[in-house]
């Protein structure tokens, strides 16, 4: 398993350096601080009319919602109110799950309540010992649930899966059970008292550009209507719709605290528990991991990942009009500071990794450095540090959490540990 870990991590970097070697002069990465353009960010406080907003009702009562809708526009895109006729059912349930120490649960979510519409499956872990409803950690994941723990009573996904290990003409296979199993410290946080939620995210939209064909989208389109418009969601909206149809059903289960839902994603995924957090106010708090262009970072920087080199290489991933600002950051409406002061009051943690360039740590620090104006004005601590802090030293106390891991692009236990703590501090645990 080491090797082909080692191996596949060794074609992963192959492949980066030849698209970068291919890419066309603007694609070219800028990794150098002194060659940042300079820029100024939209300010949080003043209103598209001009005026200056000093108070939380201001904030609460306009600004954000208009921060929110330029978000929606030119961004992410719209997204639709879920189906009426949406419903759930339990595939599963095993109180016998790690070897005896947990309950593991499968729920099919049909978002348009037909057994041949599109559906998504929850895995769930359970600790055994809870006597009540517990938190719950929820994050989509990139290979298949079956990927998260080799244990044979999770389903294989039957979704389109990105040809890998483990997947035989888009299929999942038997031999990718367990695959991701370094990314979901399952253990730790049964331990401290957290239920772990997990979707596969080829679930709700595959990940390929196929012009929305398939996944969720269709099923929400008017009569007569063959793609999203230029403002209506992209794949990421999607996947993020899609936590949030987990939430709803969290508020049937009565084994899971629907109050307090921590929502995470690593990567493209952390783009997309950014945008679910700053669109649905019950997760009650936000984790990005390493979520870089279209995440955590800010655009203007241009460093590493930039707005038009995402666009092309994932035109499905954000909405039509995000387009027009390929090369020219400078004139969005807003930056992704916004997106995680969207977020304020609640606890949001961003994490970086020092190698991980290409997603700019130093922007998504600065993104939370920034978001930090709005968090105080609705009467938390912000962010507990005045400047980008030094490898491995997190901070944790303040409502946004940051931290730059040493090492790579990944999830790590180390990233949960810290994720953990952040909850611990934030979550009301009687
Ligand atoms: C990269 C992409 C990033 C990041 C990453 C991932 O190829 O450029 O924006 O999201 O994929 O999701 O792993």
């Amino acid at each position: 398993m080491q090797t082909k870990v080692l191996w596949a991590l060794f074609c992963g970097l192959l492949l980066n350096s030849a698209l970068t070697a291919l890419a066309p002069a603007q694609f070219k990465p800028n990794y150098d601080e002194t060659k940042i353009p300079s820029y100024s960010l939209p300010a949080a406080l003043v209103s598209l009319a001009g005026d200056r907003v000093t108070t939380a009702e201001e904030w609460r009562a306009s600004r954000r919602g208009e921060v929110l809708q330029l978000f929606r526009q030119h961004v992410y895109g719209r997204s639709p109110d879920p189906s009426p006729q949406m419903r759930f059912e339990l595939v599963s349930t095993d109180d016998q799950a790690l070897n005896g120490q947990a309950v593991r649960k499968q729920v099919d979510v049909l978002f348009t309540g037909r057994a041949d519409g599109p559906r998504m499956r929850i895995l769930m872990y359970l600790p055994k010992t809870a006597t009540a409803a517990v938190p719950v950690f929820l994050g989509l994941n990139f290979n298949g649930n079956h990927s998260v723990r080799n244990e044979p009573g999770i389903t294989l996904s039957t979704s389109w899966m990105r040809p890998g290990e483990g997947v035989e003409n888009n299929r999942a296979t038997e031999q990718s059970r367990g695959s991701t199993a370094s990314r979901w410290a399952v253990e730790k946080i049964l331990q401290r008292g957290y239920a772990l939620a997990t979707i596969y995210y080829g679930d709700i939209d595959p990940d390929y550009d196929d012009g929305f064909k398939n996944g969720v989208h269709p099923a929400f389109y008017r009569n007569g209507q063959t793609e999203p418009a230029s403002d209506e969601w992209g794949s990421i909206a999607a996947w993020a719709w899609g936590l949030s149809r987990a939430v709803d059903y969290f508020e049937m289960d009565e084994s899971i605290d629907h109050q307090q839902v921590a929502v995470l994603g690593h990567s493209r995924l952390g783009k997309t528990s950014l945008w679910a957090g700053a669109q649905d106010a019950r997760f009650a708090l936000v984790i990005s991991n390493n979520s870089g262009c279209g995440g955590a970072a800010l655009s203007r920087r241009r460093y590493g990942e930039t707005v038009a080199r995402i666009n092309t290489s994932f035109p499905h991933w954000f909405c039509g009009n995000f387009k027009k600002f390929n090369d020219r950051e400078e004139m969005l409406p807003v930056d992704q500071h916004l997106l995680l002061s969207l977020i304020a009051p609640r606890p949001v943690y961003v994490a970086s990794a020092q190698e991980d360039q290409w997603a700019d740590p130093r922007g998504e620090f600065l993104s939370a450095w920034h978001a930090d104006l709005v968090y105080r004005l609705l009467g938390t601590r912000g962010i507990a540090a005045l400047q980008m802090p030094p490898v491995d030293q997190p901070l944790k106390t303040g409502a946004i959490g940051y931290h730059l891991r040493s090492g790579e692009h990944d999830v790590t236990d180390y990233d949960w540990q810290q994720y953990l703590d952040f909850a611990d501090l934030h979550f009301d645990r009687r």
